[in-house]
């Protein structure tokens, strides 16, 4: 039998020193320059979109690539970017799960009420290491052609209302808006109210005009949007902490080259880390200048037994999360109350 033919030994070392200088050349070669679009549900000067600009800037920084970023009521409301993302035509978005939720449940279990940490360090930890995040949202969020880069909070979520409220029983007949999730009705008709979900861009309108009589947003936003300017007491339940998402489309994404994908991954990592740090100082900055802009408003922080009956009803809320998202979301909630453990004991 002919016995195979090796190069010998020093052109063999030489032609795969060449191949190793080849890959490690397409590696970091720079692709050609693109333009890449990024819409936010935020303004440029909010959370969404000083992370998108954070973003940007490193993109362009190391690359020829250009970044435009579309803020919020540019290009339609939330469910519409959405959709344009898992079109192709915006290369990023960024979507909260109070929006995603009407497409992917699942995502909804960033809604339930007393659940995510109120610890800065917990919270930190968690969002850079949650494996609900990075593995189980991650392949969730890939079968709807999305490619999940990053979750980042925003802030403690605080209500906005025309009258004090203190008890489920005093939100009896009350509309308050929410986000279109399911999840969001379900919570918000445990804890008494009357749920009316609206897009973003009606919020304001329909406060002033008694349409609704309250909502739910993080402080940040709250004076952002001047919502404050159109009611009359904020209240702090304890139930929540505003979470976003930024996905690029998974076409996208995977047709990029390695050097463009390991360079979206340094600028999220980047920008993930300086925003989570960023969104905390907010909170107290918007406390400040609400009351300075209205000093009657009224703020509303309700005790641990006033909580109390919106906690068991926070139950209720899981139940109905569970129904609406079957297994997979029981898995999802138990690989979050693992992260959760995690975090706490990290
Ligand atoms: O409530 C909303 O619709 C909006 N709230 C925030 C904090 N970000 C965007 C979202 O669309």
């Amino acid at each position: 039998m002919k016995k195979p033919q090796y190069l010998p030994f020093p052109e063999r070392f030489v032609l795969f020193s060449f191949f190793c200088l080849l890959m490690q050349l397409f590696i970091t070669l720079p692709s050609k320059a693109d333009t890449w679009r990024y819409a936010t549900e935020e303004s440029s000067t909010d959370i969404q979109g000083v992370y998108a600009n954070f973003f940007k800037k490193i993109i362009e920084e190391n690359s020829g690539h250009k970044v435009l970023i579309y803020p919020f009521g540019t290009l339609g409301e939330s469910t519409d970017l959405l959709e344009q993302a898992q079109a192709g035509l915006l290369q990023f978005v960024d979507q909260s799960p109070g929006f995603t939720g009407t497409l992917i449940p699942e995502a909804q279990v960033f809604l339930l009420p007393y659940v995510l940490p109120e610890k800065h360090s917990e919270i930190v930890y968690f969002f850079k290491n949650s494996k609900t995040i990075h593995k189980t949202f991650y392949q969730l969020y890939a079968e709807q052609d999305l490619t999940l880069l990053t979750m980042f909070p925003e802030g403690n979520v605080a209500i906005t209302t025309r009258e004090v409220f203190r008890s489920k029983e005093d939100l009896a007949g009350m509309k308050i808006r929410v986000m279109s999730s399911p999840l969001l009705v379900e919570t918000y008709k445990a804890f008494g109210a009357v749920p009316t979900p609206l897009p973003t861009g009606e919020i304001f309108g329909a406060l002033q005009t008694n349409m609704i009589q309250g909502q739910e947003n993080p402080w940040f936003y709250l004076e952002s949007a001047k919502l404050y300017e159109v009611s009359n007491v904020i209240t702090e339940i304890g139930h929540n902490l505003y979470t976003t998402a930024v996905m690029a489309n998974k076409k996208f994404y995977e047709n990029s080259s390695v050097a463009d994908q390991l360079l979206i991954k340094k600028a999220t990592k980047e920008a993930t880390d300086f925003i989570i740090e960023y969104q905390k100082k907010l909170e107290l900055i918007a406390k400040l200048e609400i009351k300075k802009a209205k000093p009657n408003i009224q703020y509303i922080t309700l005790t641990d037994a006033e909580r109390e009956p919106f906690r068991q009803a926070a139950k209720i809320a899981q139940a109905k999360f569970i129904e609406m998202t079957g297994s997979s979301g029981k898995e999802v909630l138990r690989q979050l109350q693992e992260d959760l453990n995690d975090a706490k004991h990290h």
